[in-house]
């Protein structure tokens, strides 16, 4: 139990998601998921947005099981800042099987980034999503760039669509290979092939360092569940234009999620609509992540 209150309103991760139909390939990778807490073990941030509820190793790995996939991603949330002790007890935990994209300061130490290497970190994330954290000043951002380009690890990027105008040369310049979350949350209200989510296009397509995960439809759709179908052009279009640069994830425990919870099921059950051929699945979900994640 945390002793932490949540946010008012929040949503829990789904008590019973349903075993989906789409069976992934062996060794499949859920390449963007969280673990929030135990709050009693593992405190939020004090500089946190939002306090979830707890969604602990233990409960993440049965998910995975559940699912039928092999490994996770673990990628450091906003609500514990940058006190990376959580991910890094269930890296240690996960017998190989978990590699974590952590959240660093630029005060970190060598010995630091050395220790988070050990236990399975493997990139840095920058987030811009102005509900979640602080306006960042972009030099530190620099420095620690460079600094963990050493290590061999990569970017991830949050943003969202209508700020990757103002972002888009900063995250050009970027020196290591970069990770963009969720698409960089198009409005899929708007057309696939309009203006906003062509800039999104032109980066990746000008741009081979730039890597994008096709998650989190239950973040982005109008429609919902369980299809989430408004959704699956802007996906389909970033696997099939960029298929060896694409990352699958369920977004569990799916943080700060307003109108329904997701079914994690429902989730994995879209994956064939995104990647619909053997070969597209097989990049998408086993030989691209083991690239990025499993080299060493
Ligand atoms: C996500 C999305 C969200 C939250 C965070 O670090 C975070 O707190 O990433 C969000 O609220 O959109 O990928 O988990």
């Amino acid at each position: 139990m945390s002793r932490f209150e949540k946010t008012p309103g929040w949503l829990d991760w789904h008590p019973a998601p349903s075993i989906p139909g789409y069976i992934p390939p062996v060794g499949a990778v859920d390449a963007h998921c969280h673990v929030f807490g135990p709050g009693d073990i593992f405190p939020f941030a004090p500089e946190r947005k939002y306090t979830p509820c707890d969604a602990s190793k233990d409960q993440l790995w049965a998910l995975r099981d559940h699912l039928g996939f092999s490994r996770n991603v673990l990628v450091q949330a906003t609500c514990h800042g940058a006190d990376n002790s959580a991910l890094v007890d269930a890296l240690k935990s996960a017998e190989g099987m978990a590699r974590g994209v952590a959240t660093v300061k630029p005060q970190v130490t060598d010995a630091e980034l050395q220790a988070l290497d050990d236990a399975g970190v493997r990139g840095v994330r920058f987030n811009f999503v102005k509900r979640l954290v602080d306006a960042l000043p972009k030099e530190p951002l620099v420095e620690i760039a460079h600094r963990i380009k050493k290590l061999g690890w990569h970017i991830v990027i949050y943003f969202e669509a209508q700020d990757l105008p103002e972002l888009y040369d900063f995250f050009t310049s970027l020196p290591t290979i970069v990770v963009v979350d969720h698409m960089g949350r198009p409005d899929v209200f708007s057309p696939v092939d309009g203006p906003e989510f062509e800039l999104f296009l032109k980066l990746m397509a000008e741009n081979e360092n730039f890597w994008s995960k096709v998650s989190c439809p239950e973040r982005l759709s109008g429609e919902g569940p369980p299809h989430y179908s408004d959704v699956i052009p802007f996906a389909r279009k970033v696997v099939e234009s960029f298929p060896d640069r694409v990352l699958w994830g369920t977004d569990w425990p799916h943080p700060n999620l307003k109108s329904h919870m997701a079914d994690d099921g429902h989730l994995v059950d879209i994956i064939p609509h995104i990647a619909p051929t053997n070969e597209l699945r097989q990049k998408l979900l086993v030989d691209n992540p083991m690239k990025l994640y499993w080299k060493k």
